[in-house]
């Protein structure tokens, strides 16, 4: 005995040496038996719920506590008796809200106030004005804005009242819509309050996989009142759910390094307690329920036929699911249709091409080679092409015959113009023509002019026979002065 103490506390003193470097910012966890509830022998035989009390129209059974059963205008609640000596936390809530009709009514909270609720209050079946923390799974639409089922958090401190008609709209601090109701397997929430920060986790309900949980929301810088009381609460209305829970599981959670060693201790052995009365139960529930049946066969009739009412609502359940994946696969199996009429097309086409192209490498006598897939010309782009190098041709043609024509005239002027030289182009490029006729244009004007001096009647000008006298008496002087001169030279002649 010794030893195994020895043993033990080295193991203490291992984990409390290795745990806060092998989790870095992970808290420690620590499963709190008194703030939680299971299957299976969740109540006992006289109904009661260790370390929860009850009320309302609650009933607690081996496998599960229905909160509030699917009738009209039920309330009821179930409470942890003792507030909770922990500050953070984390409570793994599993539930069932099933009903035969398609909308249901009104819905469970989970709460977390500085007092014990009542277990027929206004909330989803508990009291409105509350201190702490209210997270809602409100399944009927009170506003109307066809936003539910939804799940949200509302935090209270005692002063307000709870604004069931907004479906408490104007009052939360997060949520998220989410379909709770009727699901093949348990919907499960986990609901986290550490340093400060509130983080809800939902499950769906669709498998039965422990990995499937997705975000809903995240809250920080929340402040809950210390040591308070856990609970769970649900309503019905005119419409009416089951509201069952299955699991209330709580883990205390602590920062790496503040793990209290007592507690650690203690939980160890009341475990191995609780895991033998929890043998023991078993044990004498099977026994009971063997002794029952054998004194009641008619009951057990009548809980077959429960049973059978149960499973028929799984196998409606299974079927729908079924259903979904077979609509599923249909669209599949048209969509794979599509897809291989689309292919075969393709295909069809690309056989085409490659016998077009294998044919012109006959033609072309080389049909060992390997068809190569390009882009190949039409019949109708070649006639195309055909009948524009026609109409280039008819055009070039036109052009040459007319260019022809051009030629042979030109030829002719040219010959023309040989034979006829008045036409011929002066090479020396100075239009002696219109010069020529400038001049005579000139003179005419001149003798027009003198024409006009002579007709004008002027006393003082010069008159013709003055004029002629005048040159003739010019000429006279010059004949002179040329006949002395030819004297005088041949004088010159004579001295030399
Ligand atoms: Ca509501
Ligand atoms: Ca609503």
């Amino acid at each position: 005995m010794k030893m195994a103490a020895e043993v033990r506390w080295l193991l203490a003193f291992l984990v409390s040496c290795v745990v806060p470097f092998s989790r870095g910012e992970m808290p420690h966890r620590k499963f709190e038996y008194k703030y939680s509830f299971k299957p299976p022998y969740l109540a006992q035989k006289d109904g009661s719920v260790p370390f929860w009390e009850y009320g309302g129209n609650t009933i607690a059974s081996a496998e599960n506590v229905r909160v509030a059963p699917s009738l009209k205008s039920q309330k009821g609640a179930i409470w942890a008796k003792q507030p909770i000596p922990f500050e953070w936390w984390e409570v793994d809530l599993v539930f069932r809200i099933s009903g035969r009709s398609r909308i249901g009514a009104d819905g469970l909270a989970f709460w977390y106030t500085a007092a014990q609720g009542a277990y027929n209050g206004t909330v989803f079946g508990s009291s409105d004005l509350w201190t702490g923390l209210g997270i809602f799974f409100d399944s009927f639409d009170n506003d109307n804005k066809h936003n539910n089922p939804y799940i949200m958090a509302v935090t209270n401190d005692g002063t307000k009242n709870y604004d069931h008609i907004n479906d408490g709209s104007t009052q939360q601090l997060a949520g998220c819509l989410r379909d709770f109701r009727n699901k093949p397997f348990a919907t499960r929430a986990r609901i986290e309050y550490y340093k400060n920060t509130l983080t809800v986790l939902f499950h769906n309900g669709m498998t039965n996989s422990d990995q499937d949980y997705e975000a809903c929301f995240r809250i920080d810088n929340i402040k809950l009142p210390k040591n308070g009381y856990f609970g769970v609460s649900a309503a019905t209305g005119g419409l009416a759910d089951d509201h069952d829970v299955l699991h209330f599981l709580t883990v205390s959670l602590y920062p790496p390094g503040q793990l209290p060693v007592d507690g650690h201790k203690v939980s160890v052995e009341e475990q191995a307690k609780l895991q033998q009365e929890y043998l023991d139960y078993q044990k004498k529930l099977e026994e009971q329920k063997e002794e029952y049946r054998r004194e009641h066969p008619e009951i057990q009739k009548e809980d077959q036929e429960y049973y059978e009412t149960e499973s028929q609502k799984e196998l409606r359940q299974i079927f729908n699911g079924q259903s979904q994946m077979f609509d599923a696969l249909r669209e599949l199996n048209r969509k794979l249709d599509e897809i291989v009429g689309r292919q075969e097309r393709a295909l069809s086409l690309i056989s085409q091409v490659q016998a077009g192209q294998a044919g012109m490498q006959v033609v072309n006598g080389q049909p060992g080679q390997q068809p190569v897939l390009i882009d190949t010309i039409r019949r109708q782009e070649v006639d195309a092409v055909l009948n524009n190098q026609n109409i280039i041709l008819n055009t070039a043609n036109e052009i040459k015959s007319f260019v022809g024509e051009l030629h042979t005239k030109t030829e002719s002027i040219l010959n023309n113009q040989a034979r006829a030289p008045t036409a011929q182009v002066q090479p020396m490029g100075y239009d002696h023509q219109s010069f020529m006729s400038e001049i005579r244009d000139g003179l005419n004007t001149l003798k027009k002019d003198i024409k006009t001096t002579v007709d004008r009647d002027c006393p003082n000008c010069l008159t013709i026979g003055m004029f002629l006298l005048f040159i003739a008496i010019q000429m006279i002087i010059l004949l002179v002065y040329s006949i002395y001169r030819d004297n005088k030279e041949a004088q010159m002649k004579k001295l030399y």
